[in-house]
């Protein structure tokens, strides 16, 4: 194989670390692909796996479809959440794996009274790191909202004073209840996707083809 064959067969595969890591793993080991360094152990960025042709890139999950977009990687696995946050422009969205399941909820501190609030017409302010979900979902309910975006720990908001509410990703409901907040409205199912370029589907179909076809049967079935 010449070095201009082996580019076009080379692949780049962008997870982040933790549960999307942890839960495309025995997908790839549904196509015949085992990791070679493990991203909890090691500092690398770039991780070889069994396919000397496929090289796993590790990023934050928000930087997922930005790689992916642009062609730094050819494919990616990310959340719902994260796909709506940045658009989707430039991806072809394949298959749901049902990875990482989690909802999107709004939250409040216990005994302030979200209804009520919300029929009142007031000004919500509402913390959130997803900003374009929670302003899809506010403006179809008619509600009027301030939103404050913010990058992590969005639980701690209402208990300082820094918003009534917020949106944020639930799985257990154990970090809303240390916090002595509760659930008070369900948004959306949040699963994980798959993702790839969409030159790469067509320029790296015959690499990619049987890999796909290998996660879609592996997927957990919704
Ligand atoms: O952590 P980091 O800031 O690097 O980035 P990230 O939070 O975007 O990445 P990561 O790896 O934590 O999450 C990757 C994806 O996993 C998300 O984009 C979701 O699609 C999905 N996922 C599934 C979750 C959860 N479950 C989840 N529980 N992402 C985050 N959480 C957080 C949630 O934000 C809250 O703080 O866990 C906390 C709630 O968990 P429970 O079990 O206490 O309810
Ligand atoms: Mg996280």
């Amino acid at each position: 194989m010449n070095q201009a064959d082996r580019e076009n067969q080379q692949l780049v595969l962008a997870l982040s670390k933790g549960r999307i890591f942890e839960d495309t793993l025995p997908l790839l080991k549904a196509a015949g692909i085992e990791m070679v360094d493990n991203p909890e152990s090691s500092r690398k960025l770039i991780l070889e796996t069994s396919d000397p042709l496929l090289r796993v890139v590790i990023v934050r999950a928000t930087d997922v479809p930005t790689y992916v977009q642009y062609g730094a990687a050819d494919f990616g696995v990310a959340g719902k959440d994260v796909l709506l946050e940045h658009g989707g422009e430039g991806l072809y969205q394949p298959i749901d794996l049902n990875i990482a399941q989690c909802r999107m909820s709004v939250a409040v501190q216990k005994g302030f009274d979200y209804q009520n609030a919300v029929r009142q017409g007031a000004r919500l302010r509402v913390a959130t790191k997803f900003v374009q979900t929670a302003r899809e979902h506010f403006a179809r309910k008619g509600v009027h909202v301030d939103l404050i975006k913010l990058y992590g720990s969005m639980e701690l908001a209402p208990l300082v004073g820094l918003s009534d509410a917020i949106v944020d990703l639930v799985s257990t409901g154990g970090t809303l209840r240390a916090n002595n907040l509760e659930e008070v409205e369900h948004i959306m199912d949040v699963s994980s996707r798959l993702i790839v370029n969409q030159a790469a589907l067509k320029m790296k179909r015959e690499r990619l083809a049987p890999i796909l076809a290998a996660f879609e049967s592996a997927a957990v079935k919704g």
